[in-house]
């Protein structure tokens, strides 16, 4: 408890600092984090990785920023009152513990908690267009998986295509350690108990109309054709890795 109050009273004061200096208030948690040495609490909002205009002109600085902090934020704040209201302790419990047993929570937990996990991983598994594309062990199991790198992208992009109304196109590990692709509904996730498509997400792609009606209005197909130039595959393979 002291802690948290001692980290939340520096991140006020470093931010006061911050808008005197007029650096960006969107790093500080990460530099708190950082510097004081705290872990990051996984059931708050992180510091998005990059400016809202990085991934410009894939992504528009005005849909991050509105996805950032008013969509992805709500879902942040939301799932903070329900952990309150359910009795989660979130010092003590891990956000993956709460999704596998999403089933015994509200359908604000579900939607919420779900909402806050899909949307930082989701900051995470993108960044600027650099040309990148996979390499490695994490290539050699796309390519072992779905025939190349090209039939995965294609199968992924449908998948995303394919959602009906909102969701979300996952790249899943599964129980076999095999690589499998596939939708869900909502902010549902492979995490989820109550889930079809059940795994570890490697790779997740938001379809919500929100995540880029301004640019791409109806046009779902090329919004996710653009999404691939700034995928951070070197954050996916890290995640593979690590899975
Ligand atoms: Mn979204």
């Amino acid at each position: 408890m002291q802690k948290k109050q001692n980290r939340r009273a520096f991140i006020a004061n470093t931010g006061k600092a911050a808008l005197a200096t007029g650096i960006s208030l969107t790093v500080l948690p990460s530099l708190a984090n950082s510097i004081v040495g705290f872990a990051p609490n996984p059931f708050a909002q992180q510091a998005l990785p990059y400016d809202y205009k990085a991934l410009e002109p894939i992504i528009d600085s005005m849909t991050m920023e509105i996805h950032y902090s008013k969509h992805a934020a709500a879902y942040a704040k939301n799932l903070g009152d329900a952990c309150i209201a359910e009795k989660v302790a979130t010092d003590v419990t891990t956000i993956e513990s709460v999704l596998h047993n999403i089933s015994k929570y509200s359908a604000k937990m579900r939607n919420n908690c779900g909402g806050h996990y899909n949307h930082e991983l989701f900051w995470q598994c993108m960044g600027p267009a650099t040309g990148a594309k996979p390499e490695g062990k994490f290539a050699a199991a796309i390519d072992q998986s779905f025939g190349s790198f090209d039939a995965f992208k294609t199968q992924f992009t449908d998948a995303g295509k394919n959602r009906f109304g909102s969701g979300w196109a996952w790249l899943v590990l599964n129980a076999d350690k095999k690589l499998i692709i596939g939708s869900t509904p909502n902010q549902d996730n492979p995490l989820m108990d109550i889930s079809d498509l059940k795994g570890n997400p490697i790779l997740g792609l938001d379809v919500w109309e929100h995540a880029y009606y301004l640019k791409y209005q109806n046009k779902r197909p090329d919004y996710i054709n653009a999404w691939w130039n700034v995928v951070n595959w070197r954050f996916v393979e890290k995640r593979f890795e690590g899975a």
